[in-house]
């Protein structure tokens, strides 16, 4: 059995992962959203679902909201519901996306009168973070066009700036604008923040509270994905993950589910660059369970996320920079490996013991009686999208 040294299992003490509130609720495809029993109703539901993941882990302390999907009539009162169960509110999620305005555009929209009301959904964003205590605006947006010529793309660009520039003054303290990228979907043939590229110049623009999100799903088949992730460390302008994974497009599975070593080599790069437990770096999930239960698809993915960290985190620094610089290709390649193919979970499962976690929290969850309770007691939970 492979052990952890102190130094590691303290790096990993350390780790704290977001899990998203729309993760709880039903999803699915454009062909059917099956309804899964015990789904929340509510978003104080959907916090003590989460709050069940953070106690079988102890690596999920708070929860991202979607406004509106997660609209209440008092955040003061949701915060406190989420500190009873010892969780945190996290980031506020913003949705330009479900509004029969934003048709051709939100923030980049060629009527003033349009931007304006993009742009007010963002400051009443930023009044919730104000009441939730949340640190980040995270801002997705589904602009762009499906035709050559359809859209004025440069103009795009320039309004994209003007409209984030309102939103980012309106940001105090410790707040900060996070931009996600995505190449493509629900346009196909232009979307006005396709890449890392285009969101670092949109934030580079914006200021130092101005950060790129990263989710491992947006890019093509075949993008070097750690490399952008050491990019951004390196410019100091990577402000958060959303975490999933994918075999096609943008399939939002579970993080390490289609492809564990590319989640290894993502975390090899954020631990050589400095961003691992590091405050400005925030690690969430984005994702949904449309035909797994809920609750353990998200046990399932935090833990995914720990054991690669760990996984990474036992790479031999030294021997890997001797062989890089003594050009010995291979048995460079060979420390990145054998770190890789260690199987360090009895490991995780003995430490977590040691800090009085279950060794094993999906079978925790599953004996803790949670899921038949919310299945008995929930009746009529809401889709992700849709909810109150
Ligand atoms: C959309 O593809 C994005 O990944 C966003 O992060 C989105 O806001 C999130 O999936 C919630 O809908
Ligand atoms: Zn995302
Ligand atoms: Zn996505």
């Amino acid at each position: 059995m492979s052990t952890l040294s102190p130094a590691v299992l303290q790096t990993l003490e350390g780790q704290a992962i977001e899990l998203p509130s729309w993760a709880f609720g039903n999803s699915g495809t454009r062909f059917k959203v099956f309804t899964t029993p015990g789904t929340p109703r509510d978003p104080y539901e959907k916090i003590a679902d989460a709050a069940e993941v953070n106690r079988a882990t102890a690596l999920a302390p708070s929860v991202a909201l979607h406004i509106p999907w997660d609209k209440v009539d008092s955040y003061d009162d949701l915060r406190k519901h989420a500190e009873d169960l010892g969780v945190a509110l996290g980031t506020i999620n913003s949705n330009t996306f479900q509004d029969d305005d934003y048709k051709f555009g939100a923030l980049t929209h060629e009527d003033a009168a349009i931007r304006r009301k993009a742009i007010d959904h963002h400051l009443d964003c930023i009044d919730i973070m104000d009441a939730t205590g949340s640190r980040d605006l995270k801002i997705w947006l589904a602009e762009g066009s499906n035709y050559p010529g359809q859209a004025d793309l440069r103009g795009r660009q320039d309004r994209l700036h003007e409209s984030l520039s309102t939103i980012y003054a309106r940001l105090t303290g410790e707040q900060r604008l996070v931009l996600e990228y995505k190449f493509f979907e629900p346009a196909f043939y232009h979307t006005d923040v396709p890449d890392w590229g285009t969101s670092y110049a949109q934030v580079a623009a914006l200021g130092d509270r101005a950060m790129v999100c990263l989710d491992t799903g947006h890019h093509a088949p075949g993008t070097n994905i750690e490399f952008i992730v050491m990019q951004l460390l390196r410019l100091g302008k990577l402000g958060s993950f959303d975490f999933n994974s994918r075999f096609y497009a943008d399939d939002d599975l579970i993080v390490g589910a289609a492809d564990p070593f590319q989640l290894f080599r993502i975390l090899f790069e954020v631990i050589r660059g400095g961003g691992l437990n590091n405050p400005d770096v925030a690690f969430m999930l984005d994702q949904c369970h449309n035909v797994e239960k809920k609750i353990p698809g998200q046990i399932r993915s935090v833990l995914n996320v720990q054991e690669m960290t760990a996984r990474a985190l036992i790479v031999d620094h030294d021997a890997l920079r001797a062989a890089q610089v003594s050009g010995d290709v291979l048995a460079a390649n060979a420390v990145l490996m054998d770190a890789f193919y260690t199987d360090i979970r009895p490991a995780l499962a003995a430490w977590r013991e040691d800090r009085g976690l279950p060794a094993d929290p999906m079978a925790a969850y599953a004996a803790s009686g949670y899921q038949e309770k919310i299945e008995t007691d929930r009746v009529g939970g809401v889709q992700a999208g849709w909810g109150a």
